[in-house]
């Protein structure tokens, strides 16, 4: 960390990767979570490390959604839970959401040292115990929690592999999935595609919910019943294509 110059020019980029690195060895990260960092970085490379507009609807929307639902979950893995555990806690008490660990390479001491991280940064109650299955899936994110993503209305996701995103949904619930890279399956599965780093996702889905929170629920889902997930994602295929478009011809 001290290595890194206070004025270098990719200083932001490098302290996340440091952070990583941190949460690799305080157990809640795992190695494999480096390398999917490193793909989200190339995707946040060629989307100008900014939110752009087609994710901040998307994240207006989960906001509404996440605001009306009846048992919305926020679930969480070792990158989320590195990067992001503050957001996580605010963004559960603004919208009222469950907190539930759920881990592609599940460990029980990598859900302790999460939760532990979660509870540190002011989470009342986190869901950790897997006492039930999602059928059709077979990895071991399988396990999940009958009063958490079980019987989940609505499931906010991020960095996610494309299985459980598709079983979530054909178990008819709705998924809000964060992912730089708008070719994924999760990306291209969910209900409401977030193509935004968590680290800006999350704040401003906060920012959206503390305002729509004053809405009632015909405008929450008036809101969502004019939003259109290809739209989103193919809005930001072209942005990608368009940018590295102009950036050619400025080289
Ligand atoms: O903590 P675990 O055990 O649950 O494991 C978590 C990982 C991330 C290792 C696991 O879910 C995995 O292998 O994920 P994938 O299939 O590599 O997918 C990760 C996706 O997240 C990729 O499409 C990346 O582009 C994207 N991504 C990476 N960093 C970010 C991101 N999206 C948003 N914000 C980021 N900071």
């Amino acid at each position: 960390r001290d290595m890194i110059p206070k004025n270098h020019p990719r200083r932001e980029s490098l302290l996340l990767r440091e952070k990583l690195v941190e949460a690799l060895e305080n157990n809640i990260l795992v190695p494999q979570g480096l390398i999917a960092h490193g793909r989200g970085e190339c995707f946040d490379y060629l989307l100008g490390e900014k939110t752009q507009y087609f994710a901040d609807d998307a994240e207006k929307v989960a906001a509404a959604m996440l605001l009306i639902a009846k048992n919305p979950v926020i679930s969480v893995n070792g990158n989320m839970a590195a990067l992001v555990p503050e957001s996580i806690v605010k963004l559960s008490e603004v919208t009222n959401s469950k907190i539930e660990v759920n881990l592609f390479y599940r460990d029980e001491k990598r859900i302790d040292a999460i939760s532990d991280v979660l509870i540190k940064n002011g989470a009342k109650n986190v869901l950790t115990e897997g006492n039930a299955v999602i059928p059709e899936l077979f990895s071991e994110r399988r396990r999940v929690n009958k009063e958490g993503i079980f019987s989940a209305d609505v499931v906010l996701l991020a960095m996610e592999d494309g299985d459980r995103t598709e079983a979530l949904i054909k178990m008819n619930k709705k998924v809000i999935a964060i992912d730089l890279n708008p070719l994924s399956r999760t990306s291209l599965t969910a209900t409401i595609t977030i193509i935004d780093n968590v680290i800006r996702a999350i704040p401003n889905i906060i920012n959206y919910a503390m305002v729509l929170k004053k809405e009632n629920p015909d405008e929450l889902n008036y809101i969502i019943s004019q939003y259109n997930n290809k739209k989103i994602i193919s809005e930001s295929m072209k942005f990608l294509s368009d940018r590295l478009a102009q950036l050619s011809k400025d080289l």
